[in-house]
């Protein structure tokens, strides 16, 4: 069996956290991660036969049966993975249809997983419907994009078109926009629903007034594409209150549509 403190999926892990902390979206225990991985991947790190605990998730999700996954643990710190990441992070196996989380390695505090498990768990299973490819589902409290709900309507279509505007690569980083979820209470099974309903349209779906979850095909992925949106969003609050004197336009967005050979969301575009 390989060391576990190795892997490189945990190395990336903990340098995905350690840089979060660092952008100041995971204040104390905020923010959540988890990474999917294969079964082989897996099996040469830990045992797979060996189930250390079984903890009962409160959420049933059968297409992820099977499945593995690195995530981090409720109430710890981003800023302390780097330290302990053999209690601050757990790699689980999903069985009896996702109702329970058996830990293979982490948590070694005696802890559990992320408080956002049915969020992240159904929105993988709403992501790999549209992208087969899809590994990682990543949550924190971007200050900007925080501020944002504050300020700018939340209808999906107006809230993306103002990111859009707000650097020329944006809409190039997220052409599928950016959905919104009103404030609901979180860390339930409600707003996980929620959250994969409206996964299956868009990679980025703000929380209004607490952040936003980004899904990709590698943590760089989700995390750069966190990365765009929050830019977006520090801009606009630079300049909202101020005299607009240029902007851009629909008719340049649809030349950067053409440049960059992507397809905007459909109707987003006037
Ligand atoms: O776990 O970010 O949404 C801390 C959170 C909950
Ligand atoms: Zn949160």
């Amino acid at each position: 069996m390989k060391d576990m403190l190795k892997a490189p999926f945990l190395t990336e892990m903990i340098r995905t956290q350690t840089n979060m902390y660092a952008h100041g979206w995971d204040e104390r225990n905020g923010g959540n991660i988890s990474l999917l991985l294969d079964e082989k991947e897996a099996a040469e790190y830990v045992n797979v036969n060996k189930v250390i605990r079984a903890i009962p998730t409160g959420f049933s999700q059968p297409e992820l049966n099977g499945k593995y996954f690195l995530v981090t643990g409720t109430g710890k710190y981003f800023k302390n993975a780097q330290y302990t990441p053999e209690t601050d992070l757990g790699l689980i196996r999903l069985a009896d249809g996702g109702q329970t989380a058996e830990l293979l390695w982490g948590f070694e505090d005696g802890g559990r997983f992320t408080s956002e498990l049915p969020a992240h768990m159904m929105s993988h299973a709403a992501r790999l419907k549209v992208c087969p490819e899809n590994r990682v589902v990543l949550h924190c409290h971007p200050t900007n994009i925080l501020a944002m709900t504050f300020v700018h309507t939340l209808d999906e279509r107006e809230f993306t078109r103002t990111l859009w505007r707000m650097c020329t690569e944006c809409i190039m980083v997220f052409p599928d926009g950016v959905n919104v979820l009103p404030w609901m209470l979180c860390g339930t099974n409600e707003i996980g629903a929620a959250t994969a309903e409206k996964m299956k349209t868009a990679r980025i779906v703000v929380w209004a007034q607490h952040g936003i979850y980004g899904a990709g095909r590698d943590l760089d992925e989700a995390f750069g594409l966190i990365e765009t949106v929050e830019k977006a969003a520090e801009v606009y609050l630079k300049i909202a209150h101020l005299p607009r004197l240029n902007t851009l336009t629909d008719e340049q967005l649809k030349i950067m549509e053409k440049g960059y050979g992507v397809k905007a969301r459909e109707g987003y575009l006037d």
